[in-house]
Parts: C-alpha cells; sequence; structure tokens
C-alpha cells in the first residue's frame, strides 16, 4: 500500500494536477523543462514577475505545465504575444519556450522582428528538426538528408542555422546546447533570464517517436549518447561556423552577450528627446495605488 505521495523538488513550480503530461518516454522535453524551472528557481526572481508564453506543439505545452502565469497561444504568434505582454507590463520578465516549428517556421517573421528590436525577453527554443505534434513533417531546421513524413528520401533543403539568423538580425544573447548539456543550459537560462535584451538559446533535443523513428536514431538515451559522443564547446565563435549537419558534429556554446539598448530604452531615450523632459516612461500597472 502507497502511504506516502510522491513528491519532486520542484512540485510547486509546476501545475501537478496536470500531470502526467503528454510527452512520450525518453523525449528532452522533461529535461529542458526541469533546465527552466531550475533556473527560475535559482535566479531568485520573484515567480509572480515571471510569464511564460507558448505556441503550439509538443514543445508548446511547457506553458500549460507550469505554475507561473502562463499563456498556450496560437501557432507561430508566442512572441507578438510576449511582446505585447511587455509592453503593456514592462516590469515582467517574458519567457518564450516553443518549438523550432512554431518559431522559426510559422513565426519566423516575428522572429526576426523580435530580435531586431532587442525586445527584452528570453526565448528558449527546443529544436528537435520536425514538427513532432502534427506526425513528423520536415521544416527549415530540418538537416540536409534526414527523413521525414513529408521528405521520405531525405530533405534536401538547406536549413537555417538558427544561432547565426538571430544574431544577424540583432539578438544581444546566443546560446545553443542540447539536453544533455544540463548544467551549462541552466546556467544558460539563469543569465538568460537577467539580460537585458532579446537572449536566444537552442536547445537540440530528441523526438525519438517521430524523428528519430523515421531515421532509426534509436530511443531517446541512444539519441542523447550521440549529443554526448559529437557536441563541441566553442563559446564566443562567429555563428557562422555553427551550421548543424544530419548526424554530424554539433558546436554548442554561448556564442554572444553583448549589451545594446532594448526596445523600450530606445522607445524611452527617443521620446524623452523628442517630446522633453515632461516626458514619463510607462512603468507598467503594477504600481502602488494603481
Ligand atoms: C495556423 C496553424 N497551422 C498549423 C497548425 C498545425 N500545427 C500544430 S503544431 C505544428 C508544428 C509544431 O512544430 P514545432 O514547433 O517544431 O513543435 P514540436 O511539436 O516539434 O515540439 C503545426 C504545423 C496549427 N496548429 N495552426
Ligand atoms: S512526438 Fe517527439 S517531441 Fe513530441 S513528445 Fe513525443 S518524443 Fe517529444
Amino acid at each position: 500500500m502507497i502511504t506516502e505521495q510522491e513528491t519532486h523538488p520542484l512540485d510547486d513550480l509546476l501545475r501537478v494536477d496536470r500531470i502526467p503530461h503528454i510527452w512520450c518516454p525518453t523525449c528532452g522535453l522533461g529535461i529542458v523543462l526541469n533546465s527552466f524551472l531550475t533556473a527560475v528557481r535559482e535566479s531568485g526572481i520573484p515567480r509572480e514577475d515571471i510569464v511564460v508564453v507558448s505556441g503550439i506543439g509538443c514543445t508548446g505545452r511547457a506553458a500549460g505545465y507550469v505554475n507561473l502565469d502562463s499563456f498556450h497561444t496560437t501557432h507561430g504568434r508566442a512572441l507578438p504575444f510576449a511582446t505585447g505582454l511587455k509592453l503593456g507590463n514592462p516590469r515582467l520578465k517574458v519567457v518564450v519556450i516553443s518549438g523550432d516549428g512554431d518559431l522559426v517556421a510559422i513565426g519566423g517573421n516575428h522572429l526576426i522582428h523580435t530580435a531586431r528590436r532587442n525586445m527584452d525577453m528570453t526565448v528558449v527554443c527546443v529544436n528537435n528538426f520536425n514538427y513532432a505534434m502534427t506526425g513528423g513533417q520536415f521544416g527549415p531546421t530540418t538537416p540536409k538528408g534526414a527523413r521525414l513524413t513529408t521528405a521520405p528520401y531525405g530533405s534536401y533543403e538547406h536549413p537555417f542555422n538558427i544561432p547565426f539568423l538571430v544574431d544577424s538580425c540583432g539578438a544581444t544573447y546566443v546560446a545553443r546546447w542540447t539536453v544533455l548539456h544540463i548544467r551549462q543550459l541552466t546556467e544558460s537560462i539563469k543569465e538568460a533570464l537577467v539580460h537585458p535584451g532579446f537572449s536566444f538559446i537552442e536547445v537540440i533535443s530528441p523526438c525519438p517517436t517521430v524523428y528519430g523513428r523515421r531515421n532509426q536514431l534509436g530511443s531517446g538515451l541512444d539519441i542523447v549518447k550521440y549529443y554526448r559522443d559529437n557536441s563541441i564547446v566553442r563559446n564566443d565563435i562567429d555563428t557562422r561556423e555553427c551550421e548543424i549537419e544530419y548526424q554530424g558534429k554539433i558546436i554548442v556554446g554561448r556564442f554572444v552577450q553583448k549589451r545594446k539598448p532594448t526596445y523600450l530604452e530606445t522607445m524611452n531615450e527617443y521620446l524623452r528627446q523628442s517630446v522633453g523632459e515632461g516626458f514619463v516612461p510607462y512603468q507598467g500597472p503594477m504600481d502602488d495605488g494603481d
């Protein structure tokens, strides 16, 4: 007879009533969520100041499992939704956790502009190289040669190098880790949470059920063993140098970390100069007495 309820140290940051989750055994998404919640806890940021936004997809379910204010938005629209939140209440720490299809395919246009504006938010982009939730279509991050439902002979398209994409658009913090690099990923998320500006972390994550099965890569554990044997840590590199090839080496690290005025800093400074010293920057609706 079970007399004690099993608990987990992160339970208070999880909506345990939503467990069991929908993610497959050995999927990397649990590790990403664990890293994120550990980073939140260790950052010391009050939980009421953090908001999580996701789009649609397996990764997008993250918003539903965190015991923080969170929004599960429409496909590809996590970033404009998050931008609206940030502008509505600049004091919030806005975090987007979503998939490569959501952020880089249907949401690609929003991604480039959010990076260009150096919008103050953190994006955790879980790249499993396919649209997993809808059965495994190939997308703009699928490596050349990888087989998927809509690429039965292997994709022949040139994929995005996501760190280079966001770096060239204006992101001021850019990192890539795999789910094997739990400590580095957690540290990176912590750094990103306190970074003023657009911080972007790509997480390479196994999808054994769809991508793994189509390409006969084995279980999630086999895929993580592949990461162990084939990841190379190179911090501060030129992001042009971290392209991903099918079953090739994976370059990981913190590639970019720099300070540049955020969207709101630029806007406030510009308006202060245009309107004059009487200009009062909007601080959000949480002032005492509001
Ligand atoms: C407007 C719209 N188009 C298409 C879909 C179908 N759809 C749902 S999730 C998804 C892809 C998700 O891919 P990704 O972001 O990589 O997430 P993953 O499931 O791989 O984590 C698509 C195309 C949708 N929900 N809404
Ligand atoms: S389909 Fe793939 S990405 Fe989605 S939960 Fe299963 S293993 Fe994870």
